[in-house]
């Protein structure tokens, strides 16, 4: 039986630079363990591990596969040992961050997404701070951006941290769900479709993977059960890839306990504070002191959290995106995104296409 890929997200882009992999074979990677790859090709499921040469090559473990990735192998089962992927296809978009413990490695969360479920629940879990952290990184992956304020159930007052996270949320579409009772994650539909690939982002235990086995349909996902009782504790290890009946793709991630910046897209979790800044008397503004701060000015007159604009200053510290100004920005962006010089039309192109939304 040929699987149809186009149900794995395969769309013509990715068709069309497979076709320059002649004699290869297209998948997407739905699990990884450690070096071993979970793909999906036409013929079905099968393992695979990169091929010498692309791990010779490779600068940054951002250049391994990661889940969501096309990549090219070999060969199109696993019978006579596992497969051996020679080529990733380019990514459309990635959600990634700074590898635990390292001091500039980037890990790629997961690849050529459609859109981002930032999970936050609503309970202790629940930090502004820590939102618009994931929002920065997520608005700058290349996918939409979805709120999923999980565990409604356990929130006396769903909509006033409705309004605060409207408030940071940086036009994002904010969903309160549940995963305690079927009904719960109605609320998600819209955003899932066939082809379209959604990644599940957030701390671990704020109900991730309940809401995937709810989309599911049946309890495929082990869940965090049993906290505080040692026997049988089970939660995600790794990232998985599935596809929902309904149709569309779902991304799993083990949760992380900090999200720590590789990239981001300041200039859009922190509209508002750009758009003082660009007020301030001085171009390149500290906002620490200097006269004539619009920033500060706002701060006085609480019109913007200092908690807020604390976050922001240490966000784009640990970006080192310190004294850059948006315009800057940007073109860093294009430059990490697409290269250097070389592929300047592409940046080009990307840069009146964000112009347009
Ligand atoms: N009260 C409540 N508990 C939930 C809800 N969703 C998940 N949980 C519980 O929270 C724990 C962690 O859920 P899990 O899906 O494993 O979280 P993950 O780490 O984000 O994948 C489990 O004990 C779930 O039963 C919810 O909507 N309400
Ligand atoms: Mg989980
Ligand atoms: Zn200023």
């Amino acid at each position: 039986m040929k699987i149809d890929l186009e149900k794995y997200g395969l769309s013509p882009r990715f068709r069309q630079e497979a076709t320059m992999h002649e004699g290869f074979f297209l998948a997407r990677v739905c699990e990884q363990h450690r070096d071993l790859y979970k793909v999906i090709g036409e013929h079905g499921e099968y393992w695979a591990t990169v091929s010498g040469k692309l791990a010779y090559n490779a600068a940054d473990s951002a250049d391994f596969p990661a889940v969501g990735d096309w990549v090219m192998t070999d060969r199109a089962d696993d019978r006579a040992g596992n497969a051996i992927i020679s080529h990733i296809l380019r990514r459309r978009s990635v959600f990634a961050r700074r590898a635990a413990g390292t001091a500039n490695a980037t890990q790629i969360v997961a690849a050529n997404i459609d859109t981002v479920f930032i999970c936050m629940a609503l309970n202790a879990d629940f930090n502004l701070r820590r939102l618009e952290r994931y929002l920065t990184v997520a608005l700058d992956s290349m996918a939409a951006a979805v709120i999923v304020l999980t565990k409604a159930d356990l929130c006396p007052d769903p909509a006033a941290r409705l309004a605060e996270v409207a408030a940071v949320g940086a036009g994002a579409a904010v969903v309160v769900c549940s995963g305690k009772d079927e009904s719960g994650c109605r609320e998600l539909l819209p955003y899932l479709g066939a082809g379209k690939t959604i990644a599940f982002i957030g701390s671990s235990g704020v109900g991730k993977s309940t809401l995937i086995n709810r989309l599911l349909g049946r309890e495929l996902l082990a869940t965090n059960e049993t906290r505080g009782d040692d026997k049988g504790r089970h939660t995600t290890t790794h990232r998985q890839l599935l596809l929902l009946p309904g149709g569309g793709i779902v991304i799993d991630t083990p949760g992380m306990r900090e999200l720590q910046l590789d990239r981001g897209d300041l200039a859009g979790s922190f509209e508002d504070i750009e758009e003082l800044a660009a007020k301030c008397r001085y171009k390149d503004c500290s906002h620490t002191g200097e006269p004539g701060c619009e920033v500060l000015s706002a701060i006085q007159a609480g019109l913007l959290s200092p908690e807020r604009f604390a976050n922001f200053a240490k966000l784009r510290k640990e970006l080192g995106y310190e004294g850059l100004n948006s315009r800057q920005l940007e073109q860093e962006k294009i430059k990490r995104m697409f290269g250097g010089l070389g592929e300047m039309k592409q940046a080009m192109h990307y840069a009146k296409n964000k112009r347009k939304r």
